[in-house]
C-alpha cells in the first residue's frame, strides 16, 4: 500500500515537474531539413555561449553566441535565438547553454516531417466512425467500431413532408469531430476543403503519401481514400426532399469518458441550415471535381456530387441566411440538444467558398453574380465559421483554366500576399521569432490551427511569389506546433520528447493505454480557460495549456486542428522533395 501511495505521489510530482517546469531552451523536438533555417529559443538573461552537440559522440560541433534579448509581449520574459542554421550535416544533435542544460534531441535530414505528415493524417482514420479498427492498421490503438448510425432520428427540428419527427435515416460513417462523437457538417466542410485542396495543390506528392490504412494500395492516395470515409458521411446529411443539409448529426448530450462503443445514446440529426448547407456544397463541388479523375475506382460518385450541391445550391438560393442557433432551437424543440453548437452568425463568407467552388467545377460564372468577393479587404484566416480565403485559394488555383476574371485573380493574389506580408511584419522581434503569437488573438480555442494555417497562407504566398521568405516563416510556424513555443511541448500527439500525454479525447482516456492515440494535434494554448481546470500553470496568452484532459479548451483535439497541420507539413515535404 506505502509503496503504491509512493508510486502515486512520484507520479503526481512529475506531472507538477513536467506542467510547470518548461526547460529553458525550446525548440522543433522532431528537426529540421539540412538546408533549412535552424533555431532554438533559450530563456536566458544572459548573453551566454551555447554548443550544438552530436548526440552519438557528444562531441561539439558548432559553438555560437545567443542572440541580443528580445521581450515576450504576453508574459515579459527574455528569450534569446540559439541560431545554427549553419550546420547542415545530417545526424542526431541538442543544443546544451552552459547553467540551463540542454535541448530535446532532434534531427537533421531530409525528408525530415514525413512521419509528422503520415501520422497527421492518420489520425483521422482514427476517427473513423462506424467501422472496425483492427490492429493491422490500429495496432495497440485497435478497437471495435462505435456508432453503427444507421437509425438515426430525424429530431423535431429538422422535419419536413417526407421525414416527419423520430423518422430514422441511415447515416453512417464520417469521422468523430474531435474530443467527443458527435458529427458536425460545418466543421467537416472546412476539413475537408483543407485536405482535398492539400491533394488539388500538390497531387504528385500525394500519390506516395501513405498512412496504412485498409484502402492504401487500391490505387487512390490515402488522403483521397481518408476523405471518402467522410464524404460518404456528408452525401447521407442532405434532404432529399429539398437539398437542405443537416447541421449535424449528434447526441442530445456529450457522452461519458467511454470508448466509442460503449456509446449507445439515441442521436439526431438537427435543423437544416444556410451554413451548414453551403459548405456541403463547397466540398460536393470540390469533390465531383476530385473524383471525376477516378471514374473507374468510383463510378458515379463525381455525378452524385454534382447533383448534391446544385440540389444544395438551390435550397440555399431560397434559404439565403437560415442560421443554426441552438438556444433558439431548444426553446421550440424536444430535446434539447448541447453538443457543440457551430453557430456560425455570418453566412457571406460561405457564399463566396460555395460559389468559388461551383465556379471552378462548372466554369458557369453565374455562380458569381451577387458575390461580393471583398477582394480590396483584409484576407481573414480560415476557421470554422470563416471560410472566405478558402473560396480565394481555389479560384487563384484554377484561374487559367477557368479563366477567371483577371482582375478578380490579381486582387485575390494581392490580397493574400499583403496578409502574409502583415504575418512577417515585426517577426525579428517576436520572441519565438514566430508569426504565430504576434498578439493575444491568435491563441483562441484551437490556436494550433491559427498557425497552421497562417502556416498555408504563407505557403499561398510563397507559389505566388517564390520568395522563400515565406516558407521559412511557415517551417517556423511547424516548428512552433513541433515546441518551438512558451509551453516547451510538441502539440501532435505520439512525436516530441515533451510531448501531449492527456488530451480531452474520448477514446485517448478510456482504451486504458498510457499513449494517446497517436496523429492528433492538440488544441494549444487559450487564455479565456473556459474548461475551468485547475492545473493551468499560468495566465499568460501564450503559456495557458495544460496537458490535462479535463481540458477540452487548451488540449482537446480536433479535424479541423488536424487537417492544416496534414497540410502544412505534407506541403514542407512536397516543397523540399521538389528542391
Ligand atoms: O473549435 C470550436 C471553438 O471555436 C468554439 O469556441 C468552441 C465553443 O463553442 O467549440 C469548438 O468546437 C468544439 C465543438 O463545439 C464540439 N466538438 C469539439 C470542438 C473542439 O473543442
Amino acid at each position: 500500500m506505502l509503496h503504491f501511495l509512493c508510486l502515486i505521489l512520484v507520479g503526481f510530482f512529475n506531472l507538477l515537474l513536467a506542467q510547470s517546469a518548461p526547460a529553458p531552451i525550446r525548440l522543433n523536438q522532431i528537426g529540421f531539413y539540412p538546408n533549412a533555417q535552424k533555431i532554438a529559443i533559450v530563456l536566458s538573461e544572459k548573453q551566454t555561449p551555447f554548443e550544438l552537440k552530436d548526440v552519438l559522440t557528444g562531441k561539439t560541433v558548432f559553438k555560437g553566441r545567443l542572440s541580443e534579448p528580445r521581450t515576450n509581449q504576453h508574459s515579459g520574459k527574455i528569450s534569446r535565438i540559439a541560431d545554427f542554421s549553419s550546420i547542415r550535416k545530417a545526424g542526431k544533435y541538442f543544443v546544451e547553454v552552459q547553467s540551463l542544460g540542454k535541448s530535446a534531441p532532434f534531427e537533421i535530414k531530409e525528408r525530415v516531417y514525413k512521419e509528422v505528415a503520415a501520422a497527421s493524417l492518420k489520425g483521422f482514420y482514427y476517427q473513423r466512425v462506424s467501422i472496425d479498427l483492427p490492429e493491422k492498421f490500429a495496432g495497440k490503438w485497435a478497437r471495435p467500431a462505435g456508432h453503427p448510425d444507421n437509425k438515426v432520428l430525424i429530431h423535431a427540428s429538422a422535419v419536413s413532408e417526407s421525414r416527419p419527427e423520430n423518422a430514422v435515416i441511415s447515416s453512417s460513417k464520417g469521422w468523430y469531430d474531435a474530443g467527443d462523437y458527435n458529427k458536425y457538417i460545418v466543421n467537416s466542410g472546412i476539413t475537408m476543403g483543407t485536405l482535398l485542396s492539400l491533394y488539388e495543390d500538390y497531387p504528385s506528392f500525394c500519390e506516395n503519401f501513405m498512412t496504412n490504412i485498409p484502402e492504401s494500395n487500391n490505387g487512390v492516395p490515402d488522403v483521397l481514400d481518408e476523405a471518402l470515409w467522410n464524404l460518404r458521411w456528408m452525401l447521407t446529411m442532405q434532404d432529399p426532399a429539398d437539398g437542405g443539409v443537416y447541421h449535424k448529426l449528434t447526441n442530445p448530450r456529450f457522452d461519458g469518458m467511454v470508448m466509442p462503443d460503449a456509446a449507445k445514446n439515441p442521436r439526431y440529426v438537427v435543423q437544416k441550415g444556410t451554413a451548414a448547407t453551403l459548405d456541403f456544397v463547397a466540398v460536393m463541388a470540390q469533390s465531383a471535381r476530385i473524383f471525376k479523375n477516378f471514374e473507374n475506382k468510383f463510378p458515379g460518385l463525381s455525378d452524385s456530387c454534382v447533383t448534391a450541391a446544385v440540389k444544395g445550391w438551390e435550397w440555399a438560393k431560397k434559404n439565403p441566411a437560415v442560421l443554426y442557433n441552438q438556444d433558439e432551437m431548444n426553446k421550440k424543440f424536444d430535446p434539447d440538444v448541447v453538443t457543440g453548437a457551430y453557430g456560425d452568425r455570418d453566412v457571406k463568407d460561405e457564399w463566396v467558398w460555395a460559389a468559388a467552388e461551383m465556379y471552378a467545377l462548372t466554369k458557369k460564372p453565374d455562380y458569381l453574380k451577387d458575390i461580393d468577393f471583398q477582394a480590396g479587404q483584409a484576407m481573414p484566416l480560415p476557421t470554422w465559421s470563416q471560410v472566405r480565403t478558402l473560396g480565394y485559394y481555389t479560384l487563384i488555383r484554377f484561374a487559367e483554366e477557368i479563366k477567371a476574371d483577371p482582375a478578380l485573380t490579381k486582387s485575390l493574389e494581392k490580397n493574400i500576399i499583403s496578409f502574409a506580408d502583415n504575418l512577417l511584419t515585426d517577426l525579428e522581434k517576436q520572441p519565438y521569432h514566430t508569426v504565430m503569437g504576434k498578439t493575444a488573438k491568435d491563441y483562441s480555442w484551437g490556436s494550433s490551427s491559427v498557425a497552421a494555417n497562417q502556416g498555408i497562407a504563407l505557403l499561398y504566398a510563397f507559389k505566388l511569389t517564390k520568395n522563400p521568405r515565406y516558407t521559412q516563416a511557415a517551417q517556423g510556424n511547424l516548428d512552433y506546433l513541433l515546441g518551438r513555443n512558451a509551453t516547451g511541448y510538441c502539440f501532435l500527439t505520439g512525436f516530441g520528447s515533451k510531448r501531449v500525454m492527456h488530451p480531452h479525447h474520448r477514446p485517448s482516456v478510456a482504451d486504458g493505454i498510457a499513449d494517446p492515440v497517436p496523429g492528433l494535434l492538440s488544441g494549444g494554448p487559450n487564455p479565456a480557460q473556459q474548461d475551468k481546470c485547475t492545473t493551468y500553470t499560468s495566465k499568460f496568452a501564450d503559456e495557458s495549456f495544460t496537458d490535462d484532459d479535463c481540458s477540452y479548451a487548451s488540449n482537446e483535439i480536433a479535424i479541423n486542428w488536424n487537417a492544416p497541420m496534414v497540410y502544412l507539413s505534407a506541403a514542407l515535404e512536397a516543397l523540399s522533395e521538389m528542391k
